[in-house]
């Protein structure tokens, strides 16, 4: 009997531990969202994910005090079209970097709750697909200011 339950806790800490670091594994970095008319009740959000762990991180839902919904798209050219398509996740690959951005993957925010203008933070909250929450800080910036940083990088 005994052997076994020392098993059964071993197995048990190892998973628990191993759940504990993917928890921890996702990075974000440089996360935005371009500064929009006061009259604009949808905003973009862009970031980094950068996923340190040795498995998949599923991303199933975004939140924030400053939204009334968050939604995750991907921007695809569907016959000519530009479309957003709704997304039910997001996936960060082991040991990949994710970056969101205008074309590609990104966050739609819906109807701010303030006024909202370059240099405030938004508090943004994702939901992974162990259950757990991870929040981060998005800073809202002029898009031309971003433009300027990212080319200042090449
Ligand atoms: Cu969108």
């Amino acid at each position: 009997m005994r052997p076994y339950i020392t098993l059964t806790l071993s197995i048990l800490f190892l998973i628990l531990a191993k759940q504990a670091h993917a928890a921890d594994s996702l990075m974000i970095h440089s996360a935005w969202i371009p500064e929009m008319p006061p009259v604009s009740r949808v905003h973009a959000g862009f970031a980094s994910f950068h996923n340190a762990s040795d498995e998949d991180i599923e991303i199933t839902a975004v939140s924030s005090a400053d939204y009334a919904s968050i939604e995750m798209h991907l921007s695809k050219q569907v016959d000519d079209m530009a479309r957003m398509i709704p997304q039910k996740s997001l996936i960060v690959q082991a040991n990949q970097m994710m970056t969101l951005k205008n074309g590609g993957y990104h966050l739609m925010l819906f109807k701010p709750q303030r006024k909202l203008i370059a240099g405030d933070s938004v508090r943004l909250t994702l939901e992974l697909s162990d259950g757990k929450k991870q929040s981060f800080n998005a800073t809202v910036k002029k898009s031309s200011e971003e433009n300027n940083h990212q080319h200042h990088h090449h």
